[in-house]
């Protein structure tokens, strides 16, 4: 009889992954420019058009600047161990699926459910994110909704009169739920050329933003650069920098998608750290930019709105240009809505196909060769949620289980030189003992930052994961079925 330890950290062989990505051998087409512009793609969206305007307006004022910077270099140090990580098993993957091969079941089941969080709650957010820009847009056009169906249930908005009534839910950000579920449930085929024009566009709105904006600022609104503390701690002052610097991380999530294409790319060894630093880099450049044009134009007292970018835009008296960042917005964030829910299908089906969930997950679609059920199921849960959840309470949730990934990817790493010093490493993390630590420790940091009820809901979700893995995966996987 197996023991209890030798059960969990049962794992996939090399070879097992090999076999199973036999058939769909994946082209090595991919250079370091369409690696960044893939991380770049990933990253930009509601993290940087929505929440820097509320962070700015709640918690650090001008110094969202600063959150930007601290949120840039955690993610520096995660991004190194994560191309360690991918470049060790040789086949297609997300973090899950090397850990299993490397880490073992209990590690990957717990990196798998914890995933969940970085892409269905990551969804939720880019979606409310999105219901802002379009909502913004209708009201410009003549064809404003109902305020009380563009907020989060309960949310209180305000009617033309003036008066504030709460929202009953979030039309527009179900709506893009419905439509992204329905791209992914018909398996319509996003070429890489579509990709890199939306992101094109994405990054055209944002240039033009930091480039136009850059005339009208005012560097008197810059000042005070951190406001002094207000109530309670997170508020301005440096506690608010720092809460500042864990909600604006989740503008980050999505660069690591870098990783899970090591593939196909040309040469891993050399494009992988090329592609994941290099999006990075460009896209905190952005960031940081963005955020000083942003708190620069007007008082951050005036960014506390859905649209917070066009609104920043319009105050500076470019009017023209508001229009064209919430056409640009709307389309980036459609893209991000897409790659999100598109990894979550993935990572639900690999996981069924591991019999850690049930069968029916796995299933296929016999004319759309999609995981039709998973979508399916995934969609409608992200979308009653993105009815009735902000913006702020997605996206902290999904940073917090994003960041409790990398701490988990960075351990791993650290454990694998050790136990397998001789395994083959095309991409090795320069200053392992440096850097890794530090990746655990800036993550654990950036999650402490948070607000405690994402504390609460993370650990109510991996509750739940470890009830789900012991009463079915454990006995129910097929390695357990092999005997393993
Ligand atoms: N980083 C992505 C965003 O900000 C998920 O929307």
């Amino acid at each position: 009889m197996a023991s209890l330890s030798t059960k969990l950290f049962r794992s996939k062989s090399i070879a097992d992954l090999q076999q199973e990505s036999k058939g769909s051998e994946l082209r090595r087409q991919l250079g370091p420019l369409n690696l960044i512009l893939l991380g770049v793609g990933c990253a930009i969206g509601t993290g940087i058009f929505v929440l820097t305007g509320h962070v700015a307006a709640a918690n650090a004022g001008p110094a969202v600047i600063l959150c930007f910077v601290l949120a840039g270099l955690a993610s520096l140090f995660a991004a190194l161990c994560y191309s360690e990580f991918a470049s060790l098993v040789p086949v297609a993957g997300s973090a899950y699926t090397y850990s299993y091969a490397t880490m073992g079941e209990f590690v990957a089941w717990i990196i798998g459910w914890d995933l969940i969080l970085e892409y269905a709650v990551g969804s939720i957010a880019v979606s409310v994110g999105w219901s802002g820009y379009v909502a913004s847009l209708l009201n410009q056009i003549g064809w404003g909704l109902p305020p009380e169906l563009t907020a989060a249930h309960g949310a209180l908005v305000t009617l033309a009169d003036g008066s504030q009534v709460p929202a009953l839910f979030n039309l527009p950000a179900v709506f893009i739920v419905a439509f992204a579920t329905l791209i992914l449930v018909l398996g319509v085929q996003k070429s890489s050329v579509t990709n890199n024009i939306i992101v094109y566009i994405k990054l055209a709105v944002v240039l033009l933003f930091i480039i136009g904006g850059a005339h009208a600022v005012h560097p008197l609104n810059w000042h005070p650069f951190i406001p002094p503390a207000a109530g309670d701690w997170g508020h301005f002052g440096w506690g608010g920098v720092l809460r500042g610097t864990g909600i604006v991380f989740f503008a980050y999530l999505g660069f690591d998608a870098v990783s899970t294409a090591a593939q196909e790319s040309k040469n891993p060894k050399r494009d992988m750290p090329i592609g994941l630093l290099g999006s990075l880099l460009v896209i905190t450049i952005l960031y940081i930019l963005v955020a000083a044009v942003a708190t620069g134009v007007t008082s951050y007292t005036n960014l506390d709105v859905p649209a917070p970018i066009a609104h920043a835009a319009d105050l500076a008296g470019m009017g023209w240009m508001a229009t064209l960042i919430k056409i640009g917005a709307i389309a980036g964030l459609t893209s991000v809505m897409l790659v999100l829910l598109y990894g979550q299908s993935r990572i639900f089906w690999n996981m069924s196909r591991d019999g850690l969930l049930p069968p029916v997950f796995g299933r296929v679609h016999p004319r759309f060769k999609t995981p039709w059920i998973t979508s399916l199921a995934t969609g409608a849960i992200v979308a009653f949620f993105a009815a009735c959840v902000t913006v702020e309470e997605a996206g902290n949730l999904a940073s917090i289980g994003t960041l409790l990934a990398f701490a988990i990817v960075s351990i791993s790493v650290m454990i694998l030189r050790v136990r397998q010093p001789g395994l083959e490493r095309p991409f090795r993390t320069p200053w392992i003992w440096l850097t890794a630590p530090l990746g655990v420790l800036s993550a654990a940091a950036l999650m402490a930052f948070l607000p405690a009820v994402a504390w609460i809901r993370l650990l109510v979700w991996m509750a739940i994961g470890l009830v789900f893995y012991f009463a079915y995966g454990f006995r129910k996987s097929r390695l357990a079925k092999k005997g393993r």
